[in-house]
């Protein structure tokens, strides 16, 4: 069946934005800064994908001090590599579970004959860590294409994550259903021609998900059926 399933990783796989979020302050505090973000500010900050453009976005639109005004990209990169080592340590502890639903759509979707795939803004380091945590070594092999990060220009709500997926998984957008949890992804992959299935997380349960072709709690409800109609 040449029919594939495109997950996202932060809110789709796991809610690991709060992770993410204390990940951030951690590489704050040992970098001397006084920032801190709490959750109403993350939430604000997430409006922007990517790690390193969102730090761009406190420093640049919240008036945030302490950052130089002298090489700020590689104040950033670097402030952002500490992030990475300190979210894939707490990852690598086992604090995150995937969502239900997750796990049994993976497996129904296997036996089922369908290709997977992952299209995210995240770091592929983040990738892996969860992967590992929640499949063991099994994990990456679950995947035939995983595009994240920097692999591309322009991060979501750009379709340029998902139409890089579709080039490597070599298939239409008609022969794939896009899972989803923010706007900003749900808008990626629309803006790709690619249907797309919300399962909201926490910090998007109040975004606008009306270009959705489905909104649900989360994948424990989803029948395949439902995947299988998508596809044209
Ligand atoms: C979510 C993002 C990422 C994460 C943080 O990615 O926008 O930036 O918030 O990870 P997606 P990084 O929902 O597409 O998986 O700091 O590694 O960017
Ligand atoms: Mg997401």
């Amino acid at each position: 069946m040449n029919r594939a399933i495109i997950f996202d990783v932060d809110g789709t796989l796991a809610e690991t934005e709060e992770t993410h979020r204390r990940a951030f302050n951690r590489a704050f505090r040992a970098a001397g800064l006084t920032w801190s973000w709490n959750q109403g500010l993350y939430r604000q900050l997430l409006a922007v994908t990517g790690g390193k453009e969102r730090i761009r976005y406190f420093v640049e639109d919240f008036g945030a001090e302490g950052a130089p005004t002298e090489n700020l990209d590689g104040f950033i990169q670097e402030l952002h590599a500490a992030k990475t080592v300190a979210y894939t340590q707490m990852v690598k502890g086992g604090e995150l579970d995937l969502r239900p639903g997750v796990r049994a759509v993976i497996d129904e979707a296997r036996q089922q004959g369908y290709r997977l795939a992952i299209a995210t803004t995240t770091t592929p380091a983040n990738i892996d860590a969860l992967l590992a945590a929640s499949f063991g070594d099994a994990g990456h092999s679950l995947f035939e294409v995983i595009c994240a990060g920097d692999s591309v220009p322009n991060k979501k709500p750009a379709p340029d994550v998902y139409l890089r997926t579709l080039e490597e998984l070599d298939l239409p957008a008609g022969s794939c259903v896009a899972l989803e949890d923010s706007r900003n992804g749900l808008l990626s992959a629309r803006a790709a021609g690619i249907e797309t299935i919300v399962t909201p997380s926490i910090y998007t349960r109040d975004e606008n998900f009306a270009e959705a072709a489905l909104v649900i709690d989360d994948l424990e409800s989803l029948d395949l059926a439902v995947i299988e109609e998508l596809l044209h």
